[in-house]
């Protein structure tokens, strides 16, 4: 007889978290608190980090942070869980950009390679912005993106104007 099987949150999921309106500290871990409850299981959760803002920049400074995850869930149902909960917290869609109560971003799941209108992966942003980057290193130093190892591509980033601010 084989053994029944386990449902084990197979894939390995990277987040990023951002905020910078309202009680942001407290929006990223609502924002953890229930994708927890969707069912995801967290590994890992990096610190928060203020960070000023990246693309258009008259708008409050952010608290940014990431998560190293598990889940059943393919990457559309997750992207979907994703958006549904951004809206369950109140996100309504603003200017490209622009100020936001919370942002969940799918960085990586698994070593899967992704280009639709939905969803790029791993995300474009993951390495070139600062504020990815520097959270993500801290909790997973040894992965590697695109080819680079995160420890090497934060410890040669631009990291001007963020502050690593208080465990999550
Ligand atoms: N998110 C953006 C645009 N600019 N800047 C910072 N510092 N942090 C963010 O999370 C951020 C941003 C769009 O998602
Ligand atoms: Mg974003
Ligand atoms: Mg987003």
């Amino acid at each position: 007889m084989t053994a029944p099987e386990i449902a084990a949150e197979e894939h390995r999921i990277g987040l990023g978290l951002g905020a910078n309106l309202g009680d942001a500290p407290a929006s990223l871990r609502r924002a953890v608190d229930l994708l927890r409850e969707a069912g995801l299981v967290f590994d890992a959760v990096s610190s928060l980090y203020s960070t000023k803002p990246w693309g258009v920049t008259d708008q409050p400074d952010f608290i940014n942070a990431c998560a190293l995850a598990r889940t059943n869930l393919d990457p559309l149902p997750l992207l979907d869980l994703i958006k549904a909960t951004e809206q369950a917290m109140g996100r309504r869609e603003t200017r490209r950009w622009g100020p936001r109560v919370i942002d969940i971003d799918l960085l990586f799941y698994d070593d899967l390679r992704w280009s639709d209108e939905r969803l790029i992966l791993p995300h474009p942003g993951a390495l070139e912005r600062a504020f990815v980057l520097l959270p993500l290193a801290e909790i997973a130093p040894d992965l590697v993106l695109d080819g680079t190892r995160l420890a090497s591509a934060a410890a040669a980033a631009d990291a001007r104007g963020i502050a690593r601010l208080s465990p999550f």
